[in-house]
């Protein structure tokens, strides 16, 4: 039997207090890689191994400095390429420290630094290098990636999204399920509530009612990942996404990962 591909992504409203800068919830981080190994470990004894590929957002690392900076603009006009220099710093630091929390839980994911593998254009990533995710992915292996600086072509450097990066790389790889853990249970409607399904008859009007972020946030907040990701869907190169927020021990991560439900908002067109 084909494994099947899951893309995870713990993003930075969910370990990390946006509003305060270097704040890693370390033992959230570490209950969910726990639920990944679960996971991992129960589909490659029913004998359908996963391929997973995880990604981590930036939230109180990238996205204040990115903010001050003006990063997404790419080099700045009085403080030149010094915002590179401190990203680029605060996310390895970031990253290192996610790996350890992994780690803890019993997992081990190894980083293929998106500066080093991605390139820009004016904003929009156009080239990922993904030979070494593969190579990875072929060994049994957990690449991690997370939202970083990258090159930019015509900026000098800009910024990219963990979306931006799973959208590059869905070019190349199929993923049967995005799974990507939250602050919020799930996309919240007008009225606050958990909208329980996405598909084509209530994207447009849902996605005009999203809000941004209310912390630092310069990839967009909650209507850019949903509109991200329901693209992807739509044009055939994911097969359903859903959006969480972890459970106390990160079980229902355990379940999304296995195609069980989870709870959130399950996209899928
Ligand atoms: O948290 C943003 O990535 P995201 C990357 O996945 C930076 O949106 C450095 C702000």
């Amino acid at each position: 039997m084909n494994p099947i591909s899951v893309f995870v992504k713990l993003g930075g409203s969910c370990i990390t207090d946006k509003a305060v800068p270097d704040s890693l919830k370390g033992a959230r981080i570490a209950a969910a890689a726990r639920m990944m190994r679960k996971a991992l470990d129960h589909a490659a004894r029913r004998g359908r191994p996963i391929r997973l590929v995880l990604g981590h957002g930036a939230g109180a690392y990238g996205h204040i400095l990115a903010q001050r900076y003006a990063a997404v603009a790419g080099v700045h006009p009085k403080r030149g390429w010094e915002g590179l220099y401190k990203i680029r710093e605060s996310m390895t630091r970031m990253n290192l420290l996610f790996v350890r929390h992994c780690n803890k839980g019993g997992l081990f994911p190894v980083t293929v630094s998106p500066f080093a593998v991605a390139e820009a254009a004016d904003g929009a990533v156009r080239r990922l290098d993904i030979h070494n995710i593969e190579a990875l992915l072929e060994q049994g292996q957990v690449p991690l990636l997370h939202g970083d600086i990258i090159p930019d072509t015509r900026r000098g450097f800009t910024i990219a999204s963990t979306e931006a990066l799973l959208e590059a790389l869905s070019r190349r790889i199929r993923f049967d399920r995005i799974v990507m853990a939250s602050d919020t249970d799930g996309v919240l409607g007008c009225d606050g509530a958990t909208v329980p399904r996405i598909f084509r008859g209530n994207i447009r009007s849902l996605s005009e009612s999203l809000a941004g972020s209310s912390s630092p946030d310069v990839t967009g907040g909650m209507r850019e990942k949903v509109e991200r990701l329901f693209a992807l869907l739509s044009g055939g190169r994911a097969g359903e996404a859903r959006i969480l927020r972890l459970s106390g021990r990160a079980e229902n991560l355990y379940r999304a990962i296995l195609g069980m439900g989870g709870g959130g908002t399950l996209l899928k067109p």
